[in-house]
């Protein structure tokens, strides 16, 4: 009698176990650093404006390569050549927000996931516009009064350019990714990208100015993986 009881017991046991195994999540850890400059000395290069002072200024510094006291790289695009293997991608839920705030794109670079929507917004009193440069999604240039949103889906990878004929000094970049793993750095350079399970990968970095890096990261059991990039050495 007590083997014929103990055996389904053992079994629902078992069952629970499994169960338990199914759902823990996979171990995963995060890569973080930062996009470094060791480029030759960078002078200021202010652009002149003499159009719409009354909300662009009367001049600018260039956006096109910033780079902190601590030699951090803004605004350069950090991600996994390709995603993990079983990674999960799902598309994503809300749009990504570009804004036009003082003559900027605000922020200058977006990440958006295929078949995502970006919704370009206009915060200045005035007209801009929003031409494209791409090889893979179809262009567009589309007049944009104050206060208009223009919503934008795009459905391949990409690094599609956003200039403004208006103001020639405006630029924006889109970035179309394949994958989640991507991440633009911050004002330090800093960066960080998230659940990443243990193994070999390879980090890419673009930067408008400066072009592409790769790197070679392993991800071990640690929580996190630092690494350093350096770019701009001519
Ligand atoms: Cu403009």
């Amino acid at each position: 009698m007590r083997s014929s009881a103990g055996i389904p017991g053992c079994v629902a046991a078992l069952a629970v176990i499994g169960s338990l195994l199914s759902a823990a999540p996979a171990p995963a850890a995060s890569i973080k650093g930062a996009v470094v400059y060791n480029g030759p000395a960078l002078e200021k290069k202010m652009i002149p404006i003499n159009i719409d002072q009354y909300v662009c200024g009367k001049s600018r510094e260039s956006d096109e390569l910033v780079v902190a006291a601590n030699r951090g790289i803004r605004w350069a695009v950090v991600s996994l050549q390709s995603a993990p293997a079983g990674a999960r991608s799902e598309p994503p839920s809300k749009p990504v927000q570009m804004d036009q705030q003082g003559c900027v794109y605000a922020p200058r670079v977006v990440i958006v996931q295929v078949n995502g929507t970006v919704d370009f917004l206009n915060g200045d009193p005035l007209l801009h516009n929003l031409h494209s440069v791409s090889t893979e999604n179809p262009t567009f240039n589309r007049t944009q009064p104050k206060g208009r949103t223009i919503p934008i889906v795009f459905k391949k990878a990409e690094t599609i350019r956003v200039d403004c004929d208006l103001h020639t000094w405006m630029r924006a970049w889109i970035v179309v990714a394949e994958h989640p793993f991507y991440a633009v750095t911050g004002p330090s350079g800093d960066f960080a990208l998230d659940n990443i399970p243990p193994g070999k990968y390879t980090l890419k970095v673009w930067q408008e100015a400066l072009g592409t890096v790769t790197r070679d990261v392993t991800v071990g059991d640690k929580d996190t993986t630092g690494v350093t990039v350096e770019m701009g050495k001519k």
